[in-house]
């Protein structure tokens, strides 16, 4: 089971306890790319959010690893800590459940038995519930194993303790209780010392005051040896080379589990041969193919159904020759998507997974729409995949999706659409009732595509009588010259911005405005230029329409309309209202307007009007500038 298929140590499903297991399984070595997937992250043109998402996800922290030597015993308990510089405070040592040393340690411990207790119930723990900061956390000690400070030289105590995960830095940590949150909590509750080491005045002219929980910033060491005073982020490396420890560079990122234990999907490509080893299979025998089984059921043993099947497990081995069995593990489905679009432009060639030049031609993906959920899985791993067949030599570029843009969640009164929640809107009715463009173009007006929008069954009506008004309007098409020609620039230059910048919602807004004045009259010139700009909204009916108006070929092949930006300045211009060759006011008008046009308003002005008795005798007017009244 996945982690989050673990309810409260039981399986989601069927209630059964969850236990974790040793498993020996395949991984991707994604954790040595950790560094380049980070520093990438500047290159591309992705969300911001995305990408803060995968800079978390991978973790990166800076500390070092210092050595616990046992005491009685030539072991040392190697700990990773962000903070060397509170070595000093350091009052226990903890290790996680798992480490390696435990069992060990465990022979000379007096409490065997709790400890191992302990230990089997750690392991029906999902990691969640093992590292959640809000949960109350637990421990045992290995009584009468003492293990010393390398600062203060003190003997301190070693726990085992479930808050400490084997997969992470070397699955030991010192504990400071005074300087972190979770140990203060530990200690507290397991009355443990707390020793504070770091001040946040300079302990030469305060007095350092009394903590009253876990002060985890920066400042001043005290109680430190002969460290004390120093600055704390100095400390840090001073401390480090004074126990003689090791810099350390860590990632929370993790190997890429590949193995599945089920049917369905790729086998992984390997054979064990009792003499040989490991051996991967060879090209020529690749892809290994799934056989056919009438009983693909997991039989709870832990390992795939594959396992079952004498005629797929048993083999030969490609270097000896001898007996031998396969892999029966098959890959991660996330293994396939992360490399999909490699094949997008190549579906044709049997031989390879991609072709050099068609790859050449198309990739890397220019843009890439897809859901924030997947920013650390998916999105990741097809990154690393990447990366890794570029290094290899199969491509050129090293990252596959040069700009990616997360669209926001559909809502459906007022709640997230999903399956769960049952407010899931099937496109198929509406696509009997309303039509797929409807559908479609309903969609995209909703809001901009990064912030989703809200469903409703009022909304689409809107749509529904747009895309009809259209379909009646290019029926009624005349050849003609239009009036619309700044109008017909404006929707061009505007539709083509905001579809750029995803703003679908305000580009069909300036469709519809455009589609109003048309309706007043429909010239052909309008509705072709219509059309195009609305085929990819909605790409059946324009299609259609694109025929009724006696177009060659398809309006999905025109090139999109380009505008002129001589016919695009301001359409209102601010004119100056004169009376007697005295500036009055300045009134907005549209541009180009008339001298009767611009009359009318201009004596509509009551600061100008104050001025003006009777009829002018004259008006002199200087188009979009001025009008100047003698009387
Ligand atoms: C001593 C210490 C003192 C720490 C202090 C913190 C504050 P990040 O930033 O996530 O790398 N740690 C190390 N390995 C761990 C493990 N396997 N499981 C749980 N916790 C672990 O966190 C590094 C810090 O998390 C380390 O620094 C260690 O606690 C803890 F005032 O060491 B520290
Ligand atoms: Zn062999």
């Amino acid at each position: 089971l996945a982690n989050e298929q673990v309810i409260q140590g039981r399986c989601e499903r069927c209630d059964s306890e969850v236990i974790q297991k040793e498993l020996e399984q395949w991984f991707f070595k994604i954790t040595k790319y950790a560094e380049r997937l980070l520093q990438n992250l500047e290159k591309i043109d992705w969300s911001e959010r995305t990408k803060l998402a995968q800079k978390n996800w991978i973790g990166k922290s800076e500390g070092a690893e210092l050595d616990f030597p046992i005491k009685g015993s030539e072991h040392k308990i190697r700990v990773f800590t962000t903070r060397p510089d509170t070595l000093f405070g350091a009052t226990y040592v903890v290790l996680a459940p798992e480490h390696p040393l435990v069992s060990e340690l465990l022979l000379g411990a007096e409490n065997k038995a709790e400890v191992k207790e302990y230990i089997a119930k750690a392991q029906t723990k999902s990691e969640l519930e093992r590292t959640e900061l809000a949960k109350e956390k637990t421990g045992v000690q290995l009584r009468g194993v003492w293990c010393a400070n390398p600062g203060s030289k003190e003997e301190i105590p070693v726990f085992v303790a479930d808050y400490v995960l084997a997969t992470y830095g070397t699955g030991a940590i010192m504990a400071v209780p005074a300087h972190d949150e979770r140990d203060w909590e530990f200690a507290k509750k397991y009355n443990l010392s707390i020793r504070q080491v770091v001040c946040i005045e300079d302990p030469k002219s305060h007095t350092c005051p009394i903590l009253e929980e876990a002060y985890t910033g920066p400042g001043y060491l005290v109680g430190s040896g002969s460290f004390d005073g120093v600055a704390s982020e100095e400390a840090k490396g001073k401390i480090t080379k004074f126990t003689k420890g090791e810099k350390k560079t860590r990632y929370h990122l993790r190997d890429w589990l590949i193995s599945r234990q089920r049917y369905w999907g790729p086998p992984i490509p390997i054979i064990y041969c009792e003499k040989c080893g490991t051996v991967p299979v060879q090209e020529k025998d690749l892809p290994v193919l799934l056989p056919d089984l009438e009983d693909f059921q997991p039989k709870g043993q832990g390992v795939s159904p594959l396992a079952q099947v004498e005629e797929f497990v048993k083999t030969t081995c490609p270097e000896c020759g001898g007996e031998a069995r396969r892999e029966t593990d098959v890959s991660d489905t996330f293994l396939d998507s992360a490399w999909y679009f490699l094949r997008y432009p190549s579906t044709g060639f049997q031989d390879v997974p991609f072709d050099k030049k068609m790859t050449k031609k198309w990739l890397p993906v220019d843009m890439y729409l897809g859901g924030q959920e997947h920013a650390v899985l998916h999105l990741l791993y097809a990154r690393f995949v990447t990366m890794a067949l570029h290094d290899m030599g199969h491509l050129e570029f090293e990252e596959p999706f040069t700009k990616f843009r997360a669209h926001g969640l559909l809502i459906k009164e007022g709640a997230k659409m999903s399956k769960s929640k049952g407010n899931v809107v099937s496109p198929d009715e509406y696509f009997t009732s309303h039509g797929a463009d409807t559908v479609r173009m309903y969609l995209m007006f909703l809001g901009p595509l990064s912030e989703g929008g809200s469903w409703s069954d009022k909304g689409i009506q809107g749509i529904f009588r747009f895309l009809h008004r259209v379909w009646a309007m290019a029926h009624e098409a005349e050849d003609g010259e239009s009036e619309l020609e700044v109008l017909r620039n404006r929707t061009i230059k505007k539709v083509t911005e905001e579809t750029e910048n995803l703003k679908y919602n305000t580009a069909i807004a300036f469709l519809m405005e455009y589609s109003n004045e048309i309706q007043k009259r429909p010239f052909r010139e309008d509705m072709n230029t219509l059309l195009v700009l609305m085929a990819p909204f909605a790409p059946h009916i324009t299609a259609e329409l694109w025929e009724v108006l006696g177009n060659k070929g398809s309006v999905h092949e025109q090139s999109w309309p380009s505008f002129k930006e001589n016919l695009l300045k301001e359409d209102t211009v601010s004119m100056v209202v004169q009376v007697n060759g005295k500036v009055r006011d300045a009134i907005l008008v549209s541009s180009g307007i008339s001298e009767q046009g611009a009359v009318k308003l201009a004596l509509a002005s009551e600061k100008a009007a104050r001025w003006i008795e009777g009829k002018p005798k004259k008006t002199i007017f200087v188009k979009d500038k001025l009008i100047n009244f003698v009387i």
